[in-house]
């Protein structure tokens, strides 16, 4: 059978790991890693209702694993993988385990969940037995075999791994009942002999998957294994099949073992320790009688725990004179390389970093907007005329900017479903679009003609009121430039029905600003304008640019480079862009409200013509 061949795992083992769980995966490969072996001890990931691949490292490489949303779908696509390390919760535990032992391909079913109801594990066991498959736990770490393969957190970090020798085999096969107790025995076996050839933990259970005596037998069967040490502990039977198994005479190689919980003695009552199985029973089940019998036996049985590594020793070194084992010549691992994350934290690397940002800050306890808290934000009633003047401005600006700032967001929000941004965000609505598609298909039409000239509206006003040109002097320029003076012109409003929406604007920034100096240069150059032609008033983009510049200039808030990269940059087409994207939005429910079917321009309304 699968457990009297001895062998279980190799170098060429690999594994399905059930339940994705980043940790101990990754200890596994870095083992991997540190023993030379060629392929990853992980072959695939069962991560139930998910699929794809996950990366980790193998040395410095990184990897994709592959991840299987079921337990057939991973043993099919990985049929040589025969180890099963099942990481789920006690709940599901019993349910995954039976269905990775029905699978052919599956050999060893290891389970790590404490908890698991002791009938379900009874099912497991007896369907493992009379399968021919080996079960692992409940409650366990696993189980390691040196330079070969380890299951999950066996073992712990790879510093305890290196100091325990345990990247390549040595000649003690070590089996106990707790997985932390093992970690302590890793160390011990190390420092007294040349180390672990294979250590399994059972698991505290009252009904392990297989037993002590299981792996004694099955070490037995092990060349490479000379001797063996058993960790029991109280409670239980467990180790009186292994007293059964030495007076019969199965064992061959020298056991030293050592039944722990001998304290229980102290205690009036029946005390409990860590483990389910682990309680003081009946006489038979105290750590006293199993030593006694496992001594009489014939097992290396010391008086206390302190003497069992002299005990080991004492074993080991025997072997050795007799020249039944030659200890194994010492290789150096390779370095694991270090997490980089972790080298930051202690200091030892700097790395630099990607992308450098100013405006906000979402890593402390509250986000912040150039400084300043959420809290204050709410607290303080800012508007989004402040939240505005910080994300973009980088600094609070007094009150009369920002309700500047909110009112030609208000004013601009939306100008009727004939524009060319309402016209292209109702027809791709009504192509059955998507919201962020239609509001986007409008904003698109946002440009040097409709609504964004209020960059160039300022930059041109700026120049020519600072280089100080007559409004002739400027428009007559701009024409010889053959450049439409941005801010000036309508489609539909004219001399004798101007823009409400300009007329509000020059309202507030009269009686608000200290200056409008720029305002007033454009309404000059507007009255030469419409001596040219009734269409070419000043239009709400050049009353926004214009008030901006006065804006800009007359708070003392901004210095005059910063003004400069503000209309170099341009900044000002993102007032009519964000309060755009208000009506475009709406333009967009309101369609699919109507339910309005696919747009298709009349023939009418084109002239075909060659
Ligand atoms: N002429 C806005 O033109 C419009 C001239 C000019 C000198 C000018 C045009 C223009 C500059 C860009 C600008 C923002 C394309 C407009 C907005 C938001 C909106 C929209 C809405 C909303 C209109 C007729 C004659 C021609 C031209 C001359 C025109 N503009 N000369 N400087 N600026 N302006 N855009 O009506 O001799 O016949 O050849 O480009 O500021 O987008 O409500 O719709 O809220 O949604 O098509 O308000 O002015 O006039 O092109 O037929 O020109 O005037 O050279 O002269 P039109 P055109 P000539 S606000």
């Amino acid at each position: 059978s699968t457990m009297a061949s001895g062998q279980l795992f190799s170098r060429n083992t690999q594994a399905l790991f059930y339940n994705y769980k980043q940790l101990p995966i990754q200890r596994m490969l870095d083992f991997d890693f540190l023993c030379g072996r060629d392929t990853p001890s992980v072959a695939g990931i069962i991560n139930p209702g998910a699929e794809g691949f996950q990366k980790l490292f193998f040395g410095q490489e990184e990897i994709a694993i592959p991840v299987h949303s079921s337990i057939e779908a991973a043993c099919s696509a990985h049929p040589t993988a025969d180890v099963f390390i099942n990481f789920a919760s006690f709940r599901s535990a019993a349910a995954s385990s039976m269905s990775a032992l029905k699978q052919p391909t599956i050999k060893v079913v290891a389970i790590i969940a404490e908890g698991v109801p002791e009938s379900d594990t009874k099912q497991l066991i007896a369907y493992a037995q009379t399968n021919n498959k080996v079960v692992i736990g409940p409650a366990t770490v696993g189980g390691i075999q040196a330079g070969a393969f380890k299951i999950g957190d066996t073992a712990g970090t790879i510093d305890n791994i290196i100091q325990c020798k345990l990247y390549r085999p040595g000649s003690v096969g070590f089996v106990s009942k707790s997985g932390g107790m093992s970690n302590e025995l890793y160390n011990t076996i190390a420092r007294v002999t040349d180390g672990i050839y294979e250590g399994i933990a059972i698991g505290g259970d009252v009904f392990p998957g297989s037993t002590l005596s299981d792996h004694i037998l099955r070490f037995n069967n092990i060349p490479q294994v000379k001797m063996m040490v058993v960790l029991g502990e109280l409670g239980g039977r467990d180790e009186y099949s292994l007293v059964e198994a030495l007076k019969q005479g199965k064992v061959h190689k020298p056991v030293v073992a050592w039944v722990s919980g001998t304290c229980a003695r102290l205690f009036k009552s029946e005390v409990q320790f860590g483990h389910a199985g682990a309680k003081s029973g009946g006489e038979l089940e105290s750590a006293q009688a199993k030593n006694q019998a496992l001594r009489e036996a014939g097992a290396v049985v010391p008086t206390s725990y302190e003497a069992l590594e002299g005990a080991i020793k004492e074993t080991f070194d025997k072997l050795v004179e007799e020249g039944k084992i030659t200890p194994v010549t010492e290789v150096t691992p390779p370095p694991i390389p270090e997490d980089l994350n972790s080298a930051i934290k202690s200091g030892k690397v700097r790395a630099p970093t990607h992308i450098i940002s100013t405006i906000s800050d979402d890593r402390g306890e509250e986000p912040c907007y150039a400084g300043v808290p959420m809290s204050t934000i709410v607290e303080k009633g800012f508007g989004v005329g402040d939240v505005i003047s910080l994300l973009w401005f980088k600094r609070s600006l007094p009150r009369y900017c920002t309700q500047f700032i909110e009112i030609c967001i208000m004013l601009c929000a939306d100008h009727g479903p004939c524009v060319s941004g309402a016209h292209n965000t109702i027809v791709t609505a009504r192509a059955g679009k998507d919201l962020v598609s239609s509001l986007v298909s409008g904003l698109l039409t946002i440009g040097p003609r409709f609504g964004g000239a209020i960059d160039d509206a300022a930059r041109y006003f700026k120049d020519a009121y600072d280089r100080g040109l007559s409004p002739y002097e400027f428009v007559e320029s701009m024409k010889k430039k053959g450049i439409r003076v941005p801010g000036i012109g309508h489609r539909i409003k004219r001399g004798d029905n101007r823009d409400k929406r300009v007329e509000l604007l020059q309202q507030y920034a009269h009686t608000h600003f200290p200056s409008v100096k720029y305002m007033e240069y454009a309404v000059q150059v507007e009255t030469y304008t419409l001596s040219k032609a009734n269409n070419l008033v000043l239009n709400v983009d050049g009353a926004i640019g214009s008030l901006f510049l006065d804006l800009l200039a007359g708070s003392g808030m901004f210095s005059k480079q910063e003004i400069d990269e503000i209309v170099e940059i341009g900044y000002l087409n993102g007032l009519f862009v964000l309060a755009r994207s208000i009506g475009l939005i709406g333009h967009t429910f309101d369609q699919k409200r109507l339910k309005q079917p696919l747009y298709r321009h009349p023939w009418e309304d084109v002239l075909y013509t060659k």
